[in-house]
């Protein structure tokens, strides 16, 4: 019997291709994927895209990558998020709520953010994605404006805390019934994420928010225009 040679990890692969800058071999490497597992979105998030990007932060902070390629690897990875994530809510659940969501102030890491606003969506809310730069006052205000019932921030770096704790009350403030989630590496660490943020759920795994939002969103809360709506056909 021949010895089976081993593959690498798909995570890897993706992540040679890049760095050959064979971005055309990535993408066909994710189509492939998507095929294998019938265009499971989820699973190509949590399962190539996001290790292959820790991965490229591993290379790039012990000097084997340039600054340069991490920028393409990461910008690459952008454009495959916002072509394949729409198909996580090409038939969403009904659209029932609102979604605020953005970075912290100062963060500049949104790949993260894209993913969940992905599931947010696919959950049945409608996102308003405002992505990194957002000064607070402006997303509290944005926040009030749109009647979201659900403010997305996520937060990368640990100097990032504060603030993101700070714009959210800002936005509590302008809207008391707001459901407040995030996620992040910046929370990961944080004994108690959720109090220490101010939010109302903490996760990196968005498999988990998938699976909480409704229970979530059904959350009674003074003044949440989700709690006198009636209830949604299923
Ligand atoms: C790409 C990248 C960048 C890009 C970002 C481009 C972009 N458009 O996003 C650029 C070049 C801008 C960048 C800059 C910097 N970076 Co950088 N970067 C990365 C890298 C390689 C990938 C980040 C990423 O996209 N990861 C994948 C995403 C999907 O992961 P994620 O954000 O954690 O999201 C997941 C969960 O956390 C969760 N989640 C995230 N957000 C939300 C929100 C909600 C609501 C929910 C529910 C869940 C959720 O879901 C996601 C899926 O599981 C990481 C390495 C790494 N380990 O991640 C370093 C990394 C984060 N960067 C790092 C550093 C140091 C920096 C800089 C300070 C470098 C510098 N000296 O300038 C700056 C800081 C800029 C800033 N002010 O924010 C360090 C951080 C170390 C630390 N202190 O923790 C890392 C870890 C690199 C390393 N050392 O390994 N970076």
């Amino acid at each position: 019997m021949s010895p089976v040679e081993a593959q690498p990890p798909l995570h890897l692969s993706y992540f040679d291709r890049l760095l050959q800058l064979d971005r055309h071999g990535a993408i066909k490497l994710v189509e492939r994927f998507l095929l294998d597992r019938e265009g499971d979105v989820a699973a190509l998030y949590a399962e190539v895209l996001v290790p292959a990007l820790v991965h490229t932060g591993q290379q790039w902070q012990e000097d084997r990558i340039s600054v340069a390629h991490e920028h393409y690897i990461s910008e690459v990875t952008r454009d495959l998020i916002l072509r394949h994530g729409p198909r996580l809510w090409a038939s969403p659940e009904a659209v029932h709520s609102t979604a605020v969501a953005c970075c912290a102030p100062n963060e500049r890491h949104v790949l993260g953010l894209l993913m969940a606003a992905d599931i947010l969506r696919a959950a049945g809310l409608d996102v308003h994605l405002l992505g990194e730069g957002a000064p607070p006052e402006s997303v509290g205000d944005f926040v009030a404006e749109v009647d979201a019932d659900v403010l997305a921030l996520s937060v990368s770096l640990p100097e990032h805390v504060d603030d993101a704790s700070a714009l959210i009350e800002g936005a509590r403030a302008r809207r008391p019934s707001l459901l407040v989630v995030a996620g992040g590496r910046g929370l990961a660490e944080l004994p108690d994420p959720a109090a220490r943020v101010g939010a109302d759920y903490v996760t990196n795994d968005l498999r988990d928010l998938h699976r909480e939002l409704p229970r979530l969103l059904k959350r009674p809360s003074p003044g949440s225009s989700r709690r006198d709506r009636p209830p949604q056909p299923s």
